[in-house]
């Protein structure tokens, strides 16, 4: 099925000062456009058209790279702007992520602390995870548009893209900062919750 951009699903000055108007207007209107439309153009003839998104992103891996990238980076970003909110992140979760946080990750600060790692040191493009395999809770990262999805079968459940277009405009080469006011500022608790319930 097509690849269709959504619109954010808040304005483009809620999420600041810790994303700006102007990064939002860049990465939502020219960024995720672009992974929108080559992805429907390598979607032609592809012999994937009917399937789901996630799918396509599966069964494209590996195989063909175009269609791949960019349908890759679509399906991330469009959890992406879901997994943000105004007056997001901290501490206050749902008790039932709380409850898998404490038993998988080590607890929150533990949580934190790695999640930030990882995206501190993914080299070059690409995103940082939480993701669910075989009901537990795993961190991890990955490059350009790749995601636990084909990464050992696991299911997203929180990312946050450490694409020099999430962040430099905002925090120029400060990624770490970039990383904590995700963290501390942004994160929307209760989208992570519902992937979650869904993903055990
Ligand atoms: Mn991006």
């Amino acid at each position: 099925m097509a690849f269709e951009l959504p619109p954010l699903p808040y304005a483009y000055d809620a999420l600041g000062p810790f994303m700006s108007k102007e990064t939002l207007e860049y990465h939502h209107d020219k960024h995720h456009q672009a992974y929108v439309t080559n992805g429907n153009n390598l979607l032609k003839d592809s012999g994937l058209e009917g399937k789901s998104l996630e799918d396509i992103v599966k069964e494209s891996f590996g195989k063909n790279a175009g269609l791949f990238n960019n349908a890759g980076q679509h399906y991330n970003h469009l959890h992406f702007w879901n997994w943000m909110k105004k007056d997001g992140g901290g501490k206050k979760l749902p008790a039932k992520l709380q409850a898998a946080i404490d038993s998988d990750l080590g607890g929150y600060d533990k949580f934190r602390t790695d999640f930030i790692a990882a995206g501190t040191t993914q080299f070059g493009s690409g995103w940082a995870w939480v993701a669910v395999k075989d009901g537990k809770l795993a961190i991890s990262k990955t490059a350009n548009g790749e995601s636990p999805l084909v990464h050992g079968g696991a299911t997203p459940i929180l990312g946050v893209d450490v694409w020099e277009h999430s962040y430099y405009i905002d925090y120029r080469n400060a990624r770490p900062k970039y990383l904590e006011a995700f963290v501390d500022s942004l994160i929307n608790w209760d989208y992570v919750l519902e992937l979650y319930e869904k993903a055990v």
